[in-house]
């Protein structure tokens, strides 16, 4: 396969001004005629994109094309022309139920019932039409579309409405015209049977916008949670970035057939239901964060990725990292902060350190790909979100807006370059950020080493920094970053001392950050009395791994006292992390372990911390984070190890505590939306989970209680999952239940089988094959498949990685049989095999032979192949 590298980036030879697309819709057969304005910028050539078209008809300047008069291979139609503008006119056929690469023009649901819609992110465009399908092209779009009434009754296409009317013979039409230059990936049409819900909008700038958001009737009923999320974020956006909506309506569409989470189309969004859909039934309180979260954020493109775009897909987190940015913003102002926080870098440790680690790695600026869609990745998204933190933590709150509002300025309606956007920021106060861009090219997650050293004579601190990055794949030599560390420094009582660095005349605040911009650094810190405890990397100021040589009750302390939520966790986290390695060296009584279970039993009597928190911190990093604390890599006894200090911990607190204190908050249970009834409910589950390991018989009771009186979804799964990882033949008869009260209900059902999907153990392999054979459960369904194959391959270790292997050949065997109906889903879920390298010896090598059977394949998409390649070498 063909590598695209940034190096080779060259402008377009043609840009297109406007494009007048016109649609004849039919669910088997739509034609597609476009008019083209197209301006010649450099002596070549013009290249069109097109895949999988049949082309009716062609013509340039009103002239009709013969064979010969242009090369239509490989995807690209080229046409030899003279001048410096022409009219390109093309008429193409195209087949939407025959896709199911859900890319492109294709159908959601079923050919009766189901509506017709696009997906041209990265690109899909180029399967609608011929077009300069790259993101640089940026056009003025008029879209008519024309269908049966009956079978089609909505027409929706970006941009404002331009008018409607019926054709005779039971069609009708719509126009839209979109007054804004767009790149072809923010095309969207939807053609079907869907009701709406609506809303009048005045945004600050005095334009009415009419707010519509688009379901199937049978559940329309569940998207009031999303208008309300769409309104918040539109105020937060004026508010905080005086950035206003620009159309006169804008559309958000949900489907339960998309690859993605969801689709910023211009004035058009698109969404997975999964992403859209929320009522107290069916729906977790997670399930309403990510809604809220995901509506924001798609919003937020509206200009940090619409009005400014990116110039090539290597830039891809241009929009992407600084989108996610703006999301975990507006989340933490309408919801905990800390909570919030908590929440972003355990998914960072989750999902993307393992990520940068393993033969996936890339940076967050990619210098090639060979499939651009295996490249929306937790490191383009969230490690790109960290590095736009980083960028505002050094400018500050005024500064970063500054930049900002200069970056859209200046970039407004153009398509921009990482290397753009930190030169706005820095423009706009004076300051060279071109260090940070370091970062953007380097993959890998650095090492920070702190090291303290005390000396009483002097009264000095000492803390000296360095920084590695481990090498990469095909990226052995690392260069240093800026790596901003917050920090504080506490006493043995818990206080936080003011700081005075070498050479200051006073001691400024109990916080401050230093950076650490080379290779290695000593800040000497003044006046202090006694050797103090670091506090470091305080907010998470830096996407590193902190490597410090912490005595267990030094954490204790910052657990204990650390007056901000999240680095009480982090310091929590740290020392979890010891007590893990206590219990996997089969040292039950280590100092660590002891240390971690009695300042969380303390908090846990105390009463000091709220509900939300304490969750949190009852909670110790997962199995997928603490393999890195294991040289050779053992899923069963990773477990094993967890479950007992889990168990250790459940003890240290006490049976009767736990119940006493689950009982409380079972009385208290309601199926209110509001902050402190959610932390009730994340507490009871935790507490549950606890006293599992304590307590089965007690624990398996409440859970059945719970699942049978369960007000809402988060209480009814939450008890699920406890049966049945904890007493599991009980389990049989609210699982079936669960799945009868739920038939005909996706989302639902999406969790009932992923729950079942991350159940522990190697017989989990035997359950996922018994759920195959479910009349709900196909191949065709992206969230079907995410949740039974995905979760089990990628979030249940000790069922994936079985000893014997057979799990990573049944994966092989589906991942083709995926392959052939949706390149993107199946290259998704094989990236389950990245860590198969650091596995232990038995496990390796059998996966080691599935890995290197499936790559030596050649009937394989590209994106399946780009990924089975990376992970194969
Ligand atoms: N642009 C693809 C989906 C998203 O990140 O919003
Ligand atoms: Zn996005």
């Amino acid at each position: 396969t063909s590598v695209i590298r940034l190096a080779d980036y060259r402008p377009p030879a043609w840009t297109v001004e406007r494009v007048d697309l016109a649609f004849d819709l039919g669910i088997d057969r739509t034609e597609v005629a476009a008019t083209l304005e197209l301006v010649r910028q450099a002596d070549e050539p013009m290249r069109l994109n097109g895949e999988g078209l049949e082309l009716l008809e062609l013509s340039v300047d009103g002239r009709r094309l013969g064979e010969g008069e242009y090369i239509l291979a490989n995807g690209v139609l080229e046409i030899a022309v003279d001048g410096d503008r022409c009219t390109l006119a093309t008429r193409v056929a195209i087949r939407p139920a025959e896709n199911t690469a859900l890319e492109g023009l294709y159908l959601s649901g079923s050919r009766d019932k189901g509506f017709l819609l696009t997906q041209c992110e990265a690109e899909g465009f180029r399967h609608i039409t011929f077009f300069p399908d790259r993101p640089d092209v940026l056009s003025r779009y008029t879209v008519t579309l024309r269908a049966d009434r009956a079978r089609f009754p909505v027409l929706l296409a970006g941009g404002n409405p331009d008018g409607a009317g019926e054709l005779g013979d039971g069609r009708h039409w719509a126009r839209f015209v979109d007054p804004h230059p767009k790149p072809s990936y923010l095309f969207a049409v939807v053609a079907g049977r869907l009701e709406r819900i609506s809303h009048d909008y005045t945004t600050a700038d005095g334009r009415a916008v009419a707010l519509h958001i688009w379901a199937e009737a049978d559940v329309i009923d569940r998207c009031g949670y999303a208008m309300d999320s769409l309104i918040r974020s539109m105020q937060w956006d004026e508010r905080t970035y005086g950035r206003n909506y620009d159309l006169d309506v804008f559309h958000v569409v949900a489907t339960h057939d998309f690859n993605m989470g969801a689709m910023e189309n211009k004035g058009l969004n698109i969404f997975n239901a999964k992403y859209l859909l929320a009522d107290p039934d069916s729906s977790t309180d997670d399930e309403y964060r990510h809604v809220e979260a995901v509506v924001a954020h798609e919003y937020f493109h509206n200009w940090s990725g619409n009005r400014v775009t990116c110039r090539d897909w290597f830039q891809l987190s241009l929009k992407e990292g600084l989108t996610v940015f703006r999301e975990q913003s507006f989340s933490a102002d309408m919801n905990s902060a800390p909570l919030k926080r908590i929440e972003d870098v355990a998914l960072l440790r989750r999902a993307q350190f393992p990520e940068d680690a393993g033969p996936l790695s890339h940076p967050v600026r990619p210098s090639q790909y060979s499939e651009i869609n295996n490249f929306y990745t937790a490191t383009v998204y969230e490690k790109g979100s960290e590095l736009v933190r980083m960028l505002a933590g050094h400018l500050g709150r005024d500064g970063f807006r500054k930049g900002m509002d200069l970056y859209f300025a200046r970039h407004d309606g153009q398509a921009a370059t990482i290397e753009d956007f930190l030169k706005a920021l820095g423009d706009a106060n004076d300051a060279d950020l071109s260090p940070y861009l370091a970062w953007y090219g380097q993959a890998g997650t650095p090492r920070l080493t702190a090291e303290g050293r005390f000396d009483a004579a002097q009264r000095r601190y000492r803390l000296t920094l360095r920084q590695r990055t481990p090498a990469t794949a095909g990226q052995p030599a690392k260069q240093a970053v800026p790596i901003p560390v917050r920090l504080s420094l506490f006493d043995h009582s818990g206080a936080a001392l003011p700081l005075r660095l070498e050479g200051e005349d006073r001691a400024g605040d109990t916080e401050r950050t230093v950076v650490l911009d080379g290779a290695e650094h000593a800040f000497v810190f003044e006046d202090i009395d006694a050797a103090p405890v670091p506090s470091l990397l305080r907010g998470f100021s830096a996407p590193v791994i902190l490597e410090c040589d912490y005595l267990p009750g030094e954490l204790a302390i910052l657990l204990r006292h650390d007056p901000d939520g999240f680095n009480r966790w982090e310091a929590g986290q740290q020392l979890a992390g010891l007590a893990y390695d206590d219990c996997r060296d089969g040292n039950v009584d280590g100092s660590a372990l002891r240390a971690w279970t009695r300042a969380l039993a303390d908090l846990f009597a105390g009463g000091g911390v709220d509900d939300a928190l304490l969750a949190e911190l009852l909670t110790p990093p997962g199995e997928i984070e603490l393999v890195e604390r294991q040289a050779e890599r053992d899923p069963e006894r990773i477990r094993i190890a967890r479950q007992a200090m889990l168990r250790a911990l459940a003890r240290r607190i006490g049976a009767e505590p736990l119940r006493e204190r689950y009982e409380q908050l079972r009385a208290a249970t309601s199926a209110a939306l509001d902050a402190p009834s959610q932390a009730q409910r994340q507490l009871k589950r935790r507490l549950l989970d606890l006293l599992a390991l304590v307590d089965p018989a007690g624990a398996a009771e409440r859970a059945l209680a719970q699942y049978g009186q369960a007000p809402g979804m988060t209480d009814r799964l939450a008890a699920l999952a406890t049966v049945a990882t904890y007493a599991s033949p009980s389990a049989e008869e609210p699982i079936a239940h669960f799945r009868r009260r739920y038939d005909g209900n996706a989302l639902a059902l999406d969790k009932w089988f992923a729950m079942q999907a991350m159940l522990p153990g190697a017989e989990a392999l035997a359950r996922v094959q018994a759920l195959e054979g479910d009349p709900a459960f196909t191949l065709k369904n992206p969230n079907r498949v995410q949740s039974l194959l995905g979760s089990f391959a990628r979030a249940n270790p000790t069922g994936f990685h079985r000893a014997d292997g057979a799990a990573y050949r049944w994966l092989a065997d589906r991942l083709v049989a995926i392959d052939a109906l949706n390149p993107q889903v199946a290259a998704r879920i094989a990236t389950a095999f990245n860590g198969w390298k650091r596995l232990e010896p038995v496990r390796r090598e059998a996966a080691h032979a599935v890995v290197a059977g499936l790559a030596a394949r050649t009937d394989l998409s590209r994106d399946l192949t780009d990924i089975l390649a990376r992970v194969a070498l």
